[in-house]
């Protein structure tokens, strides 16, 4: 007990210490408008653990933004991953990354959208991001099963439970503050499968969020459904995807098709994985600017 309090408190301090070293780091040294993506590392059976990560460099892929991913999982001014600079500018979110990439860059995606569409590709979007992706957590670190992420997560042993002890804390704590997690188990699984119905409602036979084209928010869905489809294996979500949403995962393949012909290179189970730390991607683009 002893040995494992240790090892508890020895983590929490080296997590706060890497936390506060990373802040304020200088700009790392790349070629002007190229994009540096700072992330948690591949996941291993879709590029990100993470929604977040994925939905930033799909939209980095969407619109041919020179880019540069840095795997040292270094967390943002606001204690989130990821992040990214563009032109020395740190700039925290993702959300506020792809505002950002718009105005600097001129970028509009949703130029062919209606008012009306694009206040429902916002609605899902948010529903997305602010709603399901809860769920995800709460099934995933805080619920009875962690079969799944005993599956995705790059640890055995005592670092597994330590890692998912300190994960369950903090996530139960967020979910709590939001609220969903003061549910009951039930509760959250209709809120889960209500999201994921209307997602697919919605989606129907469409190819895309909003119909043939991707848009923006498209980044979004896919960087959640992508964990669902790839990374819960066994999860209810999962189960419930594939039986009862099979358009979701339809959808999951074409996005990965569209945005990701280099998927097995970077992904850390498949057989043609490589690392592309500080990997330049689209650097053809910068002489077009
Ligand atoms: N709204 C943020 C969400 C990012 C986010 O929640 N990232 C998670 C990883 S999936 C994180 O860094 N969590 C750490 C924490 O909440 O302490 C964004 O879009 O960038």
């Amino acid at each position: 007990m002893l040995l494992l309090g240790s090892v508890l408190t020895a983590t929490i301090v080296l997590l706060v210490f890497y936390f506060f070293w990373n802040r304020g780091r200088e700009p790392k040294q790349v070629p002007a408008d190229v994009a540096v993506l700072y992330q948690i590392g591949r996941g291993p059976f879709a590029p990100s653990s993470s929604p977040f990560p994925l939905k930033l460099e799909t939209f980095l892929r969407m619109n041919k933004i020179p880019y540069m991913p840095d795997h040292s999982a270094k967390f943002s001014t606001k204690g989130k991953t990821p992040w990214m600079e563009y032109n020395g500018v740190a700039v925290a979110d993702t959300h506020f990354c792809i505002q950002h990439l718009k105005k600097e860059r001129d970028i509009d995606n949703n130029s062919s959208l209606s008012l009306e569409q694009k206040a429902v590709a916002r609605a899902m979007q948010k529903m997305t991001e602010e709603n399901l992706y809860w769920t995800l957590c709460l099934e995933m670190f805080c619920g009875d099963s962690t079969e799944a992420v005993e599956t995705v997560m790059p640890y055995t042993g005592v670092k597994l439970w330590v890692t998912m002890q300190i994960l369950k804390r903090v996530l139960q704590k967020e979910a709590n503050g939001h609220g969903i997690g003061r549910h009951t188990n039930t509760e959250r699984w209709s809120i889960a499968m209500g999201d994921m119905s209307a997602l697919s409602d919605y989606i129907g036979d469409k190819k895309f969020l909003m119909g043939d084209i991707p848009c923006e928010e498209d980044c979004a869905v896919f960087g959640m459904l992508a964990q669902i489809c790839w990374h819960m294996p066994g999860s209810r979500h999962e189960k419930f995807m594939r039986e009862n949403t099979p358009n979701l995962i339809a959808y999951c393949e074409r996005m990965k098709d569209e945005f990701w012909p280099d998927w097995d290179e970077r992904i850390s189970s498949g057989k043609n994985f490589v690392s592309d730390h500080e990997h330049m991607y689209f650097e053809s683009e910068l002489s077009k600017r």
